[in-house]
C-alpha cells in the first residue's frame, strides 16, 4: 500500500490545497493531510479547526485522513508507514524552500521522496495568507476557498 503525507499549516484549506489534495489520492492508495502543529506560528484558526474544516472538503474522497502533528514530519511519517512527502509547487519562490527542505528530510530518512505536484494554473497565484488579507479588507473570496471555509474566515476575521 503506497501512503502519502501533505503536509503543510492549512490555516485554512484553500482550493489550490484541495487540488493537490485531490490529484493525490488518484496516485495514491492513502493520502494523509497533515497540519504542523507550529507553537512558534499561531495562526488565525487552531488546529483543531483546521483539521474539521479539513475534513469536511475531503469527505468525498475515502482514501484522505487528516491528522495534526508536531515534531519531525519524518518521525510522523514512520509512525504512518507513509514514504512519500506529497508538495505543491506554486512559483519559484516556493523552490528554494521546499528543495531544502526535500534534501533535508532525505538526509533524516533515505527512505523517504518528496514528490512536487504542479499548480493547477488557476491556483497559482492562491496561498492562505492571500486570502486572510482579502477577507480582512473585505474582499470576495467565492471560489478561492471551499464554499464552507467563507463563512468560517468571516467570522474569524470578525472575532
Ligand atoms: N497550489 C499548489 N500548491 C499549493 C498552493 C496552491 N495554490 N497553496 C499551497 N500549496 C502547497 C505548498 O507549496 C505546500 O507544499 C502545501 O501546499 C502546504 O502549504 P501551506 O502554506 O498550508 O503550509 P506551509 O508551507 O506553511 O507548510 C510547511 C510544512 C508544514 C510543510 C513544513 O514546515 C514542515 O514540513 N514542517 C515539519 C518540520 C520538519 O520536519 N522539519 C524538518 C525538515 S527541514
Amino acid at each position: 500500500m503506497k501512503i502519502a503525507v501533505y503536509p503543510g499549516s492549512f490555516d485554512p484549506i484553500t482550493n489550490g490545497h484541495l487540488d493537490v489534495i485531490e490529484r493525490g489520492t488518484k496516485i495514491f492508495d492513502k493520502l494523509i493531510v497533515a497540519v504542523l502543529i507550529n507553537d512558534a506560528k499561531k495562526g488565525l484558526f487552531d488546529y483543531e479547526e483546521r483539521v474539521e474544516l479539513i475534513r469536511k472538503v475531503t469527505k468525498h474522497l475515502p482514501n484522505v485522513e487528516v491528522e495534526c502533528f508536531d515534531g519531525l514530519l519524518v518521525d510522523f511519517m514512520e509512525q504512518k508507514d507513509a514514504t512519500v512527502i506529497l508538495k505543491g509547487l506554486r512559483a519559484m519562490s516556493d523552490f528554494e524552500y521546499e528543495f531544502q527542505m526535500a534534501l533535508m528530510n532525505k538526509k533524516l530518512d533515505n527512505e523517504i521522496e518528496t514528490l512536487f505536484m504542479m499548480t493547477n494554473a488557476q491556483y497559482s497565484y492562491l496561498s492562505s495568507s492571500a486570502v486572510k488579507q482579502v477577507v480582512k479588507f473585505g474582499g470576495c473570496i467565492k471560489g478561492l476557498v471551499p464554499d464552507i471555509v467563507i463563512p468560517a474566515l468571516v467570522k474569524k476575521m470578525k472575532d
